[in-house]
């Protein structure tokens, strides 16, 4: 027994994690496709102690294929997912590519499982993006108690959202920085090195980006408040991994940070590290490759009635990206 898993965008960051994160829980594989871009064709990846050659992705590549777990980005995942879903493949995606679209699903297990049953339309789940999950992970028990009204995020993300290739442009444009020397990024319109990005994704006509829409729409359709208010900005920082994240949340009733806390202590996917006279509050360094979100400051906000301030970090390649996937193909399995 054991299912029949592909992966496509298996040589990039998240689909390594992927592997990874498959092979960590035990997940019942009883073959493991991994696919790419027919660059990577012949390349091998380890699963399980096995060395497995790399597919270019083809017509043929989900035949037989129970679950299929797709990061290779929007185009790639609008183009093979219906490939996929038609071979009889659930495809579980973790691009842009299909969360808005009303027959699709939009995960966080935690706080929406119950929602698979609308993928029976197009077979396709979406997994949502990094930067909502990690938020809504926190919120959502805290909505549940107290009802949420607004909400205002600044995000501070790790280059690892964008990929292997940023890794590379961190490094390089660090090293040259430190040298003297000019570095010219091909990842970002500037080098990120020593610097902050407020540019995630492109602009609209309003001035708004992609990653700060994915933030609004996203956490509405998540946690089911089609009329929540969402404001905020998302920034890229020179750090390689996990997100970080300014949360201002305003509630219809009173919600004390205490209250809050004991609620997180109990909420699942999150961990509460909050003692900031002894400097203890939730570090990317800390979260790096831990399957928990981590949350601490949490404060009275000082300017809105009903509202509370946090500060949020997860690792945006595991929580954010490879653990969601898996854990909603686990409520498949
Ligand atoms: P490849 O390594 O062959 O380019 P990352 O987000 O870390 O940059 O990784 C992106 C992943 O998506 C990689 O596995 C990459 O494969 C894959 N990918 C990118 N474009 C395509 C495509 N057109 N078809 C299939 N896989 C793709
Ligand atoms: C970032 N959040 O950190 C993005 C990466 O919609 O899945 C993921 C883009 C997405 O750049």
């Amino acid at each position: 027994s054991g299912r029949r898993v592909a992966v496509l965008g298996a040589t990039g960051l998240v689909g390594r994690e992927m592997l990874y994160t498959l092979e960590q829980r035990n997940f019942p594989v009883s073959e493991l496709i991994p696919l790419a871009s027919p660059r990577s064709a012949g390349k091998k990846v380890v699963f399980n102690g096995e060395e497995i050659t790399v597919q270019a992705v083809g017509e043929d590549s989900f035949k037989g294929v129970d679950i299929a777990l797709f990061s290779a980005g929007g185009k790639t995942s609008k183009q093979w997912a219906p490939v996929a879903a038609a071979s009889g493949a659930v495809v579980i995606d973790n691009s842009s590519a299909w969360r808005m679209d009303p027959e699709v699903p939009l995960i966080v297990p935690e706080i929406n499982a119950a929602d698979v049953s609308m993928a029976k339309n197009k077979g396709i789940i979406a997994n949502p993006n990094c930067s909502t999950i990690q938020a809504v992970v926190v919120l959502y028990p805290l909505h549940q108690a107290a009802g949420l009204k607004y909400i205002n995020i600044s995000t501070y993300q790790s280059v690892a959202g964008t990929g292997k290739a940023a890794i590379e442009s961190l490094r390089d444009g660090a090293k040259a920085a430190i040298k003297g020397e000019e570095y010219k990024d091909d990842v970002y319109p500037h080098s990120i090195a020593f610097n902050l990005l407020p540019h995630i994704g492109a602009f609209d006509d309003e001035g708004i980006s992609e990653e700060e829409w994915k933030m609004v729409n996203e956490s509405r359709k998540i946690m089911h408040i089609p009329d929540l208010r969402v404001s905020g900005i998302t920034v890229r920082v020179p750090i390689f991994r996990c997100h970080g994240e300014s949360v201002t949340a305003q509630f219809e009733r009173p919600l004390s940070p205490a209250e809050a806390r004991e609620i997180l202590s109990r909420a699942p996917g999150v961990v509460v590290r909050d003692d900031p006279k002894n400097a203890e509050y939730p570090l990317p360094v800390d979260t790096a490759g831990k399957d928990d979100v981590c949350v601490g400051r949490i404060r009275r906000d000082t300017g809105l009635d009903n509202a509370l301030a946090m500060w949020v970090v997860g690792d945006n390649l595991r929580k954010g990206a490879a653990l969601n996937a898996v854990q909603i193909a686990e409520k498949l399995a």
